[in-house]
Order: C-alpha cells, then sequence, then structure tokens
C-alpha cells in the first residue's frame, strides 16, 4: 500500500459547534479543508481501527466519503462500514457503531441546514458507544487543526459506493451495507409492530414528510411496507444532493404545506416529520401540533404503552431550553430528572451511566438509550405506538396531559444572521444586566433567579460554560442563547416558557405575550439588531 503523506497548512476556523463541524460547502471544498479535519480526527483519537461511515445524502457527500476512504486506509483503518451510496441516518450510524462495536463513526451532515452546491455541509466523529464526542475530544481534534501540516491518505480510484458487498483496498475491508436494514429491525424490536400494523389496517392514516432528505428510505420501509401503512403516506421520500431546494427543519415554518394538511378537515389523524439527518421530529395530531416539550413529556407519561421502556424509566434528561414539562411527570412518577445544556453529547453520559432512558430538547429531538444520538423515526414510533394502544386522538392525549400536569406554553424566536459582533455585544450587555433583574416583576410573578447556564456532569464532573443566560420566575422562563450551528452570522435564540395548573386554552404567542416582551425590551433586540420581529417562531 503506498500512503502519501501530503503537506498542507492549518485553517483556523475548524472549530466543532454543537454538533461538528459545519460550513459552507464553499469551504468544505477548499484544497485540503476536509484532508485537515479528518487527520485531525485521526490524530486526536488514537487507535481507530473501525469505523462507520455514511451522510444524510446532501451535495458533496459522496466526494467526502471517497476521501475519507482513503485517508482512512493510510490511518491505519482495517475495517470500514459505509452505507450504500455513502447513505446513513444519524441515528443508524449510531446503531451500527454500537451494533458492530466499531471504534467509531463518521457522519457526513449538516442536519437541518440547506443543502446543495450553495448550502452547508458537516462532519462529525462519533466515539465507540455511538455518541457525539465530547467537549475534551471536540477540543483535542480543534488543537489537532491549528497545527495540521500534513495529513496521510492513499492513491486508488473511487470505490463504487453502490454495491453492496465486503471487498478490500489497501489493508482495509469494505462493506457496503443496506442503509436502512439494521435500523428497521432494530425499530421492530423496540416498539409493538403487530399494534401498529392493527391500527393501520382500521383505516387509521398518518402522513410522514421526508422532506427529500435521509429519512425517506427508511419511513417507506418502516411505515409503507413493514406497518402496512398505504403507498403514498410518506411524501418526498426521494432524498436529493439539494433537499428538493427545500430546508429540512420539521417545524411549523418549513414543514408549511404537511401542517396545513393536519390543519384541513380532511387530513389525516397524524402527521410527522424529520430533518436532513434523520434525528429530529415534528409530531402533529388533526387540527393539533405537540411541541417538541410537551412530546417528551407526554412520552414519559404514557411509556407503559411502548415496549421500548418494558423496563420502566429510571430518569429523563432535557436540555436546558426545553419547557420543565417533562420535569413535572418525572416528579409525579418518581423519576429522575436531569437539565443537561444543548446539544445531545450532554446526555450520552447519563444514558450509558443508565441514569436515563428518555432525553428531548426543544429543537425537535426526542430520544432514548437505544442508540446515543436523537432519533426521529423512533419518536414517530413512540407516538404511533402510544396511538395504537389507546386508540385516542392526538389532541384528546394532549388535552388529558394537560388537565393531569398543568400546561407549559412555550415558543422559541429565531433571530438569524444577526451581525456576529452584534450578536457577541447584545449578550455580554444582557450579561451584565443580570443581576438588575432579580425581583422584576412581569406581569403577576417575579423574576427569582437570573444567571448564566453552567453544566457539571453528574457522571464525570466535566464543565461546560456560557451554555445560555436564564431568566427564572416562579411560573415562568426566559432564555437567551447564540446558536452552535450557523454557517453565517450569528442567530439569537430566544427561548419562551410560562405554566399554568389550568391550561388557558390561549393562543401561544399571546399566553406569551409579556415574556416576549420583556425579552426585547431586555436584550434590547428591535434596538441593537434592527429586526423588528423574529425570523422564525416555532
Ligand atoms: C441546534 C439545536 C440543538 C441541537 C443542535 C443539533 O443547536 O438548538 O438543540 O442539538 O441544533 O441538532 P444550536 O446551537 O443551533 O441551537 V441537529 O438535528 O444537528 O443534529
Ligand atoms: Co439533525
Amino acid at each position: 500500500m503506498q500512503v502519501v503523506t501530503t503537506n498542507t497548512q492549518p485553517f483556523d476556523d475548524q472549530k466543532p459547534g454543537t454538533s461538528g463541524l459545519r460550513k459552507k460547502v464553499s469551504v468544505f471544498t477548499q484544497k485540503h479543508y476536509l484532508n485537515n479535519f479528518v487527520q485531525s480526527i485521526f490524530n486526536a483519537v488514537n487507535g481507530i481501527e473501525s469505523l462507520v461511515l455514511g451522510g444524510d445524502g446532501r451535495y458533496f457527500n459522496a466526494t467526502a466519503i471517497q476521501v475519507i476512504v482513503r485517508m482512512a486506509a493510510a490511518n491505519g483503518v482495517n475495517k470500514l462500514i459505509i452505507g450504500r451510496n455513502g447513505l446513513l441516518s444519524t441515528p443508524a450510524v449510531s446503531a451500527l457503531i454500537r451494533h458492530h462495536q466499531t471504534d467509531g463513526g463518521i457522519i457526513l451532515s449538516a442536519s437541518h441546514n440547506p443543502a446543495g452546491e450553495n448550502g452547508d455541509f458537516g462532519i462529525k466523529f462519533n466515539t465507540p458507544n455511538g455518541a457525539p464526542a465530547p467537549q475534551h475530544i471536540t477540543d483535542a481534534i480543534y488543537r489537532h487543526s491549528l497545527k495540521m501540516n500534513q495529513y496521510r491518505t492513499i492513491q486508488c480510484t473511487d470505490i463504487d459506493l453502490s454495491r453492496l458487498g465486503t471487498f478490500s483496498v489497501a489493508d482495509m475491508m469494505i462493506t457496503i451495507i443496506d442503509p436502512v436494514d439494521h435500523y428497521a429491525g432494530l425499530m421492530a424490536s423496540l416498539f409493538d409492530f403487530d399494534a401498529i400494523s392493527a391500527m393501520f389496517a382500521t383505516g387509521f392514516r398518518m402522513r410522514f414528510d421526508a422532506m427529500h432528505a435521509i429519512t425517506g428510505p427508511y419511513a417507506k420501509a418502516i411505515f409503507e411496507n413493514r406497518l402496512g401503512a398505504p403507498s403514498g403516506t410518506v411524501i418526498n421520500g426521494l432524498p436529493l444532493p439539494d433537499f428538493g431546494g427545500g430546508h429540512p427543519d420539521p417545524n411549523l415554518i418549513h414543514a408549511k404545506s404537511l401542517v396545513a394538511e393536519l390543519f384541513s378537515d380532511h387530513g389525516p389523524a397524524f402527521g410527522a416529520a424529520s430533518d436532513g439527518d434523520g434525528d429530529r421530529n415534528l409530531i402533529l395530531g388533526k387540527h393539533c401540533f405537540v411541541t417538541p416539550s410537551d412530546s417528551l413529556a407526554v412520552i414519559a407519561a404514557m411509556h407503559e404503552h411502548v415496549p421500548v421502556f418494558s423496563g420502566g424509566i429510571k430518569g429523563v434528561a432535557r436540555s436546558m431550553p426545553t419547557s420543565q414539562a417533562v420535569d413535572v411527570v418525572a416528579q409525579a412518577r418518581a423519576m429522575e430528572y436531569f437539565e443537561t445544556p444543548t446539544g445531545w453529547k450532554f446526555f450520552c453520559n447519563l444514558m450509558d451511566a443508565g441514569r436515563v432512558q428518555l432525553c428531548g430538547e426543544e429543537s425537535f429531538g426526542t430520544g432514548g438509550d437505544h442508540v446515543r444520538e436523537k432519533d426521529g423515526l423512533w419518536a414517530v414510533l413512540c407516538w404511533l405506538n402510544i396511538l395504537a394502544k389507546t386508540r385516542q386522538p392526538v389532541q384528546t392525549l394532549l388535552q388529558n396531559h394537560w388537565r393531569a400536569f398543568g400546561r407549559h406554553y412555550y415558543s422559541r424566536h429565531d433571530y438569524e444572521n444577526i451581525d456576529a459582533q452584534i450578536a457577541d455585544s447584545m449578550m455580554q450587555s444582557m450579561l451584565e444586566a443580570l443581576r438588575g433583574c432579580v425581583g422584576q416583576a412581569i406581569a403577576d410573578d417575579v423574576i427569582r433567579q437570573a444567571d448564566e447556564f453552567t453544566y457539571v456532569d453528574p457522571i464525570d464532573a466535566s464543565r461546560a460554560e456560557h451554555q445560555g443566560l436564564r431568566l427564572i420566575l416562579d411560573n415562568a422562563r426566559i432564555i437567551f442563547r447564540l446558536s452552535g450551528t450557523g454557517t453565517s452570522g450569528a442567530t439569537l435564540r430566544v427561548y419562551l416558557e410560562r405554566f399554568h395548573r389550568h391550561d388557558i386554552a390561549m393562543e401561544t404567542q399571546q399566553a406569551l405575550s409579556e415574556l416576549i416582551q420583556f425579552a426585547d425590551t431586555f436584550a434590547q433586540i428591535k434596538h441593537k439588531s434592527g429586526r423588528q420581529v423574529p425570523d422564525v417562531i416555532t
């Protein structure tokens, strides 16, 4: 085998964010850019001999796979498992790493960010437990990237990614697998497929929007082929390199037509969608949207209906900005509950330690301990399983939940592409003004605590600082943080939450209006960013 050592120069912008390294395609396609980052992974993580490799199929996916194949062979990998055509959803990669006990995996995705030549690309390393690399590893990768001066590769022609089977390149054995098979089998082992099939057989209808991203083939295999949902249940099911020009972020804005269908009188009983890489989920009922925070709480409350949780739920975790709805369930059911920073990696130590079996983020992320990523289709199957067992409409389940546990009105307002310096200075001014907030009233509530969130991992005591600013009232919270996944400018996220013991049946933005007003004044959003309204409200 001819290993070629190529001289290069470091880039200074390869610091992984909330979920790996995300950049514009034009950045990733610069000469040596991808090579440098991949070499940084091999340098930072010693002894990678086996890997799972795949991505969400976006533009540059297949090219990047060929680059990584050559570099893996040159860096001592002897076993490489790749999804056919380079495709694998994020949760499927996590499942495969665990199943084949590899030394990790590389996921090519920028998740919900738009794709195509002018879109975004991303790369992420997952560890042998299937989890996104923890902070100390991403820090090490970044440090290596800053002093990168050569990378190792081999010279060989492109491999054929379209044919299933095993072959070798240099000293490395490559197996091309069907991207869906193992994952679909795993799902069948976790849920009551007979009960769900029986529900479809009675005429129950759902619509799943794959948004021309990775979940199309998975959703067709599971919902239509295995569970007997009519063909056409899955829409936009063909993964396209530019996701059909859309924005595969499953929320009320970007899944507009699905939402419209569910809110029409003749729509199906259940609607769902996932994102670019298959780890997010949107849950809709007839005339009804389930916020991700509520979805987490409902699954926790109704987990007895789902075989996944036949061992019970010992603990649950949510990211800090996620509403406290699940905490209320945990208190009532004597579960441990945890609050972690934004980003799935923070849940994984708790899962490994057996402390939590269900986790969620307000950003349409829900998952269990079957893998170490959030899992869009898994969350949809949780809901289908609950629906199959209760045979009640989503809206009824949600209203019953609010009756039992109270209702957390919740919304996130995003101000996108703000000048990065302005955004930083907004955060800084707020930080300085935090202390003065305590004691101030908002409507009939009072700010009791105002601070910057620092997390100390209960398992390994690692610390994560600067994880968002919080204003905590008796029955409400306002949270500010800057996104760590964007690729141009800064995105300010404002998270708003207000608890009512009894549902006041008010429209969400109206129920939150005083908090929204206070947030705008406190952050001086209009004044400093020049924005009159948020770009995205979910
Ligand atoms: C966003 C979400 C966060 C999520 C992350 C990755 O991060 O808020 O909850 O874990 O995306 O999601 P940020 O830093 O932009 O707020 V995805 O579907 O990449 O894998
Ligand atoms: Co995603």
